[in-house]
C-alpha cells in the first residue's frame, strides 16, 4: 500500500493539468498526478515536474492511496461523460468527506447534478470555473470555485495560494452552493467589453482619421485611469504593432470575428431566465454580422449611408467622450451580467458572494480591470444590493458620463457608424430609469388580436379583457400564450 504523501491529487495531464500542478508545487503542496493514458503521466514526471516534489500514479486506485484525508482531487478532463466517468472510478476508492473538483470546463447543470449526487454518497463536490489559460494556471490563474461548501476550508488554502493576486488579494473566493462556480465561469466572458472597444476603435478610425500610432496614444492614457484594464492594454499594444511594411498589422486582418460559444451561451441563458443581458447579445450578434463578410461587401457597395462621414467637431474633446462612453456602457454591461447571476441565484437558492465574485476576476482572467474592485466595494457595502446602478458610485458615473455618452452615440448615428453595444448600453440605462414604458400599448395590442387580457394600474392583480371593437366574443384567451 503507498503512503499519503501528497496534499492534493489531479487527473488530466494536458498543459493545463500540468501548469496548475506545477503551479501548486510552486506554493509548496505536494501533488500526485495521474492521467488516463499512463505514458503521459511518466514522460510529465521525467520532463516538466523533473526535481520537483510531484509524484505520479499509473491507477486511479494507486492515486487515491498518495492522497492525504480528505482526500483531494482535481479534474481537469475533457467536459462532459469524461468526468462522470472518472468520479465512477474514483468512488470506490474514497471515503466519506473525500473532496472531487471539477476544474474543466463543464456546463453548469452538470455540476449542479454532481454536486447532489455525490452528497447523498457522502463525497463532497466542488465544480471551479479556471481562467486565464496556459499562462493564468501556471502563475495565477482566476479560480471560482462553487458546490457542497463543505469542501471550501479543506481547498481554500490551495487554491487562494495558487490564484492570481490583485492587490495583494487572491483572485480566489467561495462563489456559491453547486453549479454556482461553473455558472459564473460562464457570465464572465469578455464578449462586452471587447465588442464595446472595438465600436471604439472604429468611430475613431472611420470618424475622426485617427492614425494607429494616435489611438495607441488614447489608450495608454485610458490606461491610467477608470479603463485601466488588460484589454485596453492590449488592444494599446495591438494597435502600435507594425507588419513587415510598417504599416499597422491589424488592418491588414480579416473582419471576421470567430467565436466558441462562451457568449452564445450566456445569451441564451439570459433568454431563457427573462433577463436583458443585451450587450452580451449584441457582441455574439455583431460578431455574426462580421462573419457575413461577402454579403456586407455587396451591400456596400449598394446601400446608401450619410454623405458625411467625418467628424467635423473637436476631435480631442470628442475623444474624452468616447472614453466617458466606453466606461459608462462598461458599467451597463457589469450591471447587466450581476442581474443575470441575480436570477440564476433565485432560480437555484444559491447564495452568491457578489463581492467576491467581482475580486475573483480582478486578476488572472481577460476582463481583469481595476474597475472591478469598485464592483466588490459595491457588493462588499451592500451584500444585497439590487443593481450595480444603484451603487451611489456607479449611479454619479454614469450621471457624469451620460452627456458624452448621447453625444458619442448621436454623432456616430449621423456618420454611420455601427454602435450595437454602446448603444444597447444606453437604450437599457434609459429603459431602466423610465418608470413608465410604452408595454402598455403592447399590451392592448395583445389584448386586442388575441384576448391575452391585461393588469390595471389602478387594480393590480386584476385581469381584465376589453372587447375592443365591440365585435367577436369577450372571452378572454387565458390559456395560451402565443
Ligand atoms: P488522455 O491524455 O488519456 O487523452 C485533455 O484532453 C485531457 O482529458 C487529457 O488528459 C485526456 O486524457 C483527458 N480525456 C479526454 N477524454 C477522456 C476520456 N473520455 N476519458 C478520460 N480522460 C479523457
Amino acid at each position: 500500500m503507498a503512503e499519503a504523501v501528497a496534499d492534493i491529487g489531479l487527473i488530466g495531464l494536458a498543459v493545463m493539468g500540468q501548469n496548475l500542478i506545477l503551479n501548486m508545487n510552486d506554493h509548496g503542496f505536494t501533488v500526485c498526478a495521474y492521467n488516463r493514458t499512463t505514458s503521459k503521466v511518466d514522460a510529465f514526471l521525467e520532463n516538466e515536474a523533473k526535481g520537483t516534489n510531484i509524484v505520479g500514479a499509473h491507477s486511479v486506485q494507486e492515486l487515491c492511496a498518495k492522497l492525504k484525508r480528505p482526500r483531494k482531487v482535481v479534474l481537469l478532463v475533457k467536459a462532459g461523460s469524461a468526468v462522470d466517468a472518472f468520479i465512477d472510478q474514483l468512488l470506490p476508492y474514497m471515503e466519506e468527506g473525500d473532496i472531487i473538483i471539477d476544474g474543466g470546463n463543464s456546463h453548469f447543470p452538470d455540476s449542479i447534478r454532481r454536486t447532489e449526487e455525490l452528497q447523498k454518497k457522502g463525497i463532497l463536490f466542488v465544480g471551479s470555473g479556471v481562467s486565464g489559460g496556459e499562462e493564468g494556471a501556471r502563475y495565477g490563474p482566476s479560480l471560482m470555485p462553487g458546490g457542497n461548501p463543505a469542501a471550501w476550508e479543506s481547498i481554500k488554502p490551495i487554491f487562494q495560494a495558487i490564484a492570481a493576486k490583485a492587490d495583494g488579494e487572491p483572485c480566489c473566493d467561495w462563489v456559491g452552493e453547486t453549479g454556482a462556480g461553473h455558472y459564473v465561469k460562464m457570465v464572465h466572458n469578455e464578449y462586452g467589453d471587447m465588442q464595446l472597444i472595438s465600436e471604439v476603435y472604429q468611430i475613431m478610425h472611420e470618424g475622426l482619421d485617427l492614425t494607429h500610432d494616435e489611438m495607441a496614444e488614447v489608450f495608454t492614457e485610458w490606461n491610467k485611469g477608470d479603463l485601466d484594464s488588460f484589454l485596453i492594454e492590449i488592444t494599446r499594444d495591438i494597435l502600435k504593432y507594425k507588419d513587415e511594411d510598417g504599416s499597422a498589422l491589424v488592418t491588414k486582418i480579416r473582419d471576421t470575428a470567430g467565436q466558441k460559444g462562451t457568449g452564445k451561451w450566456t445569451g441564451i441563458d439570459s433568454l431563457d431566465r427573462g433577463i436583458p443581458v443585451t450587450l452580451i447579445g449584441e457582441a455574439v450578434y455583431a460578431r455574426c454580422l462580421s462573419s457575413l463578410k461577402d454579403e456586407r461587401v455587396r451591400a456596400s457597395k449598394i446601400l446608401e449611408g450619410p454623405k458625411n462621414k467625418k467628424y467635423s467637431g473637436d476631435k480631442k474633446a470628442f475623444v474624452d467622450q468616447l472614453g466617458q462612453a466606453l466606461y459608462a456602457a462598461k458599467i451597463v454591461s457589469y450591471a447587466q451580467g450581476f442581474m443575470l447571476m441575480r436570477q440564476a441565484a433565485k432560480d437555484n437558492n444559491w447564495k452568491l458572494n457578489n463581492a467576491g465574485i467581482a475580486l475573483m476576476w480582478r486578476g488572472g482572467c481577460i476582463i481583469r480591470s481595476a474597475f472591478l474592485g469598485k464592483i466588490k466595494d459595491a457588493y462588499t457595502n451592500n451584500p444585497e444590493l439590487e443593481n450595480l446602478l444603484f451603487d451611489p458610485f456607479f449611479q454619479e458615473a454614469t450621471a457624469k458620463a451620460q452627456d458624452a455618452w448621447r453625444n458619442v452615440i448621436a454623432q456616430a448615428v449621423i456618420l454611420g457608424i455601427p454602435t450595437p453595444a454602446l448603444s444597447t448600453a444606453l437604450n437599457f440605462y434609459d429603459g431602466l430609469r423610465h418608470e413608465m414604458l410604452p408595454a402598455n400599448l403592447l399590451q392592448a395590442q395583445r389584448d386586442y388580436f388575441g384576448a391575452h387580457t391585461y393588469e390595471r394600474l389602478d387594480a393590480p392583480g386584476t385581469w381584465v379583457h376589453t372587447n375592443w371593437t365591440g365585435k367577436g366574443g369577450r372571452v378572454a384567451a387565458s390559456t395560451y400564450d402565443a
